[in-house]
């Protein structure tokens, strides 16, 4: 399967998992995305990026529409921000602007 396709199926796939555990199966309920996001996310900047550690701060984020859960939608969003801090960290590493257009062998060596 193509990368990009593997990133698409692992998030939904992630969410599914995770959102029949208990409760409505479509949502993830609190217990749930504690679950999400202290087994499926290692890294202490992504952690820290969406209040992990507080599992209340964490769903008041994600929870756009108030209704107590995370559905697909809002999943989607969280790890949108996810991939933007990650960018964000990765373009800090590299030192700024001076690798511009240099990227491809750092993005080599990053893929695992
Ligand atoms: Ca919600």
């Amino acid at each position: 399967m193509a990368r990009l396709e593997q990133v698409i199926t692992n998030i939904v796939e992630i969410f599914l998992e995770y959102a029949d555990d208990s409760g409505s199966k479509r949502q993830l309920n609190k217990e749930e995305l504690k679950k999400v996001l202290e087994l499926e996310i290692q890294s202490p900047e992504l952690k820290g990026k969406i209040n992990a550690g507080d599992i209340g701060d964490a769903m008041e984020m994600l929870d756009k529409n108030h209704d107590g859960e995370v559905n697909f939608r809002e999943f989607c969003q969280c790890v949108s921000v996810l991939a933007r801090c990650y960018y964000q960290l990765q373009k800090k590493n590299k030192g700024g602007k001076r690798s511009k257009g240099k990227s491809k062998e750092q993005a080599e060596e990053q893929s695992d």
